[in-house]
């Protein structure tokens, strides 16, 4: 883990950049599919919507003081996740609902730098570090 400094700005560029954002989708898919069934369980999918940290920016829930409601957040972002209601995320509906979440994300941070703490392969660290290389470059 790590922390990083990141704005909408730096989520959005790698929403707009297709070619990065499909083949870091891709890995994490695989990453995330632990028994390699091409679909992702619940099991699979919490340690993405963990890593996901949309509580900080969407909900507003104190997570360390209530487990139970973090859980019933945790279910009810799976079901967003899953969009035909099979109980398992394929690639196509990780995709999708990821890149809502963080069109949701970036709306709500706006231009305003927001300091988190990253998983290393999250989703989001892969947005901080397109954004540095690029700017490097
Ligand atoms: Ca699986
Ligand atoms: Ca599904």
């Amino acid at each position: 883990m790590s922390v990083e400094i990141l704005d909408g700005a730096t989520i959005v560029h790698f929403l707009e950049d297709e070619e990065a954002f499909n083949s870091s989708i891709g890995n994490r898919f695989a990453q995330l599919d632990t028994n390699n069934d091409g679909l992702l369980s619940y099991e699979e999918m919490l340690k993405e919507l963990q890593g996901l940290r949309v509580f900080e920016t969407h909900y507003g829930i104190d997570v360390e003081s209530d487990p139970g409601e973090l859980a019933r957040v945790y279910q009810s972002l799976f079901v967003q996740f899953d969009h035909n209601l099979n109980g398992a995320v394929d690639l196509e509906e990780f995709k999708k609902e990821t890149k809502q979440m963080m069109l949701a994300m970036a709306d709500g941070m706006g231009f305003l730098p927001v300091q988190m703490v990253l998983e290393e392969d999250s989703i989001l660290k892969l947005a901080v570090e397109r954004e540095y290389n690029n700017v490097a470059a």
